[in-house]
């Protein structure tokens, strides 16, 4: 096992890692920009390394400062967290170099998976179903052309190395295709630096359910069921939910057991989640994600394990928490992230927290780095916490939701507490009947009050 980790990230992720590692008794090395000295995490660290001025590229993404501080506190590993480094696998390897362990997959299975057209392609060859489309990326219009008549439209044309949404164009028609091209390999080379794209079908309201799975590195493999994320915006997800409403416990079953056998082939290391597509009882994979997610808590609170203290056990050698048999899905939670913004505009509202009172209560989780006195700077993303619920059904976590979320009170900073009050109490989230187009539709509609 590790002696002592260090934390290359902030905000409640660092503070959620920082508490696994306690509880795995790892000394603990937290970094941070001079924007984030009155962290949480720093406070709680057994140690703690300013490694730049607040831009992210110079903190947080600045790998020689990461290394640097390895290095000054004797650090033998580094867990990423989620965004910045930790689908890296430049920044895996330069670690493994310097004899450090990068708490994570493979780096030939992060690079693969970021990869779009080569994570469809494995995933094809693993027996996951994928959308209809083009085998791999296509270099001309014709061929193109040739692809969509034969699947149909509508069509959307996808960038290799986007994903979340980025470098995405839909062509409803031939005569659209041409400039659905030309745009989406515009602007994945402005934004990637690679202009490769492929093209798939365009499902119009499918929901977005995610598979998450669990390896040792050596073929042991488990899937750990899976979360809805269809409520998004703008490609942010909002809130997300385990089990699926949509899904029987046969689909569940079925599908999980397709990913982890795909995953125990790759003898994949660590936590993974494979995103699906799900429409008229189809699953269609898009993308897999190499690393923790936000919405982990979600599947901690349904299956009891900690995938945060897993991931570093696995990653030091150690073995799988449980057998596949042993898995089992207890009732259903929800995930609503709160994030300082205002809840109609979505403008960020960085400042003073003047008045924090998380709710609490039976099946009632936050994970939050904030508290009373604390400044949100608006350097980086604007999330004030996640408020993680558990109940025996999802009528009971709609219920202690509703009343969790009337309970909290963040004041000094405008939040979207108000747009889940609203969502909770909503007859289409009551019946689980939404698809990824809906929350856009219902904020258009302009039903929620600041
Ligand atoms: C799609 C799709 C419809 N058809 N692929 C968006 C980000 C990335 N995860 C893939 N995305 C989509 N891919 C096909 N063939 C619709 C989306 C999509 C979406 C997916 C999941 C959750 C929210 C979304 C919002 C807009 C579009």
């Amino acid at each position: 096992m590790f002696d002592k980790i260090l934390i290359a990230n902030r905000g409640e992720i660092a503070l959620r890692v920082l508490r696994a590692c306690k509880e795995l008794g790892i000394a603990t090395v937290a970094v941070h920009s001079t924007a984030d000295a009155d962290a949480m995490h720093v406070r709680l660290a057994d140690e703690s390394v300013c490694i730049g001025p607040p831009p992210s590229k110079d903190s947080y993404l600045n790998i020689p400062a990461l290394l640097a501080a390895c290095e000054i506190t004797g650090a033998d590993a580094v867990h990423p967290g989620y965004g910045f480094l930790s689908e890296n696998a430049r920044f895996a390897e330069i670690l493994a170099d310097h004899n450090l362990h990068f708490i994570g997959p493979k780096a030939e299975h992060i690079r693969m998976m970021g990869d779009k057209i080569e994570a469809k392609k494995t995933a094809k060859r693993l027996g996951i179903p994928v959308v209809p489309g083009s085998e791999g990326g296509v270099t001309s219009d014709d061929e193109a052309m040739a692809i969509a008549r034969e699947i149909g439209f509508p069509i959307l044309v996808k960038a290799a190395a986007g994903g979340g949404g980025r470098g995405m164009k839909v062509a409803r028609t031939a005569d659209d295709l041409a400039l659905a091209l030309a745009t989406a390999r515009t602007e994945a080379k402005a934004a990637f630096g690679d202009d490769a794209v492929y093209l798939e079908k365009y499902l119009e309201q499918p929901r977005h359910i995610e598979i998450q799975i669990l390896g040792d590195g050596r073929g042991g493999t488990i899937h750990l069921g899976e979360r809805d994320c269809s409520l998004q915006r703008r490609h942010q997800k909002i809130w997300e939910e385990g089990p699926s409403p949509a899904l029987s416990a046969a689909q569940r079953a079925k599908i999980g057991e397709t990913v982890a056998a795909a995953m125990r082939e790759l003898q994949y290391l660590g936590v993974g989640t494979v995103e699906f597509l799900y429409e008229d009882g189809e699953f269609y994979f898009i993308e897999m994600n190499t690393r923790i997610q936000v919405e982990h808590p979600v599947t901690e609170m349904i299956t009891g394990i900690d995938l945060v203290l897993e991931q570093i056990r696995v990653a030091a050698g150690g073995d799988l928490p449980a057998r596949q048999a042993d898995i089992v899905i207890n009732g259903h939670a929800i995930e609503c992230r709160i994030n300082a913004e205002n809840p109609v505009t979505f403008r960020p509202s960085p400042g003073k927290i003047l008045h924090y009172h998380p709710p609490g209560g039976m099946g009632v989780r936050i994970d939050s780095a904030v508290y009373q006195g604390y400044v949100i700077p608006p350097y980086y993303d604007s999330l004030v916490g996640k408020l993680i619920v558990h109940g025996k059904t999802r009528a009971e976590c709609l219920m202690r939701l509703r009343r969790a979320l009337d309970e909290m009170v963040v004041d000094g900073v405008e939040t979207t507490l108000p747009l889940f009050r609203a969502l909770v109490r909503e007859a289409a989230i009551i019946d689980g009947d939404y698809h990824i187009h809906w929350l856009e539709h219902y904020l258009a509609a302009g039903d929620v009050k600041s």
